[in-house]
């Protein structure tokens, strides 16, 4: 391998952007000859994290499992990319201290929640907003942003970047870094 794994984490609302991030930059990767695993939040709770709900134990328990797996696939030398709403700041920071120096690179989605809301694909935040889910992030839990991450992807209503020009950002980023 010509690599060097590293764990890039994407937080940020639901409808933020993460998983079209996660899966943009994968493909960009790929094509560049780069080994890329994408760890997706609602896909692991599928399977790996399928006893945990979204009250803050069980998000911490998520997001520390996620760590450990990322950790993993970085030793092997992939370049690991968690994308997980991953509210609270205390939790990715334990993800960032199980990683060397400069391998964990926080992404953060910095997308108002009009616009997540106003995407609203998979109808969530009209079932959050109506009172038949609770606790969702942005509604009634939570979100802490990010203080001093690597990289901020912005976007406002009528000025958000394609998926391919999010996926650069990040390259950018990586080849400088
Ligand atoms: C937030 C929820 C909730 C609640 C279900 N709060 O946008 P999605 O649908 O496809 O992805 C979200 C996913 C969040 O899983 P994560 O593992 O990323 O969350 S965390 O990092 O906070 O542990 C959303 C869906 O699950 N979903 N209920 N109450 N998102």
């Amino acid at each position: 391998l010509k690599q060097k794994g590293c764990v890039i984490w994407i937080t940020g609302l639901s409808g933020s952007g993460k998983s079209t991030l996660a899966c943009a930059l994968s493909r960009e990767l790929y094509s560049r000859g780069y080994l890329t695993y994408v760890l997706d939040g609602d896909n692991l709770r599928h399977g790996l994290n399928r006893d945990l709900g979204f009250k803050a134990e069980d998000r911490a328990e998520n997001i520390r499992r996620v760590g450990e797996l990322a950790k993993l696939f970085a030793d092997a030398g992939v370049i690991c990319i968690a994308s997980l709403i991953s509210p609270y700041r205390r939790d990715r920071d334990g993800c960032r201290a199980l990683l060397p120096d400069s391998t964990f690179i926080e992404v953060f989605m910095n997308v108002p929640l009009e616009v997540c809301e106003a995407r609203d694909p998979k109808g969530l935040y009209k079932l959050a907003r109506a009172g038949k889910i609770k606790g969702f992030t942005g509604i009634d839990d939570p979100y802490e942003p990010p203080l001093d991450c690597e990289i901020i992807i912005e976007a406002k209503a009528g000025a958000c970047p394609s998926p391919p020009a999010m996926a650069e950002q990040v390259i950018s980023y990586l080849n400088k870094n």
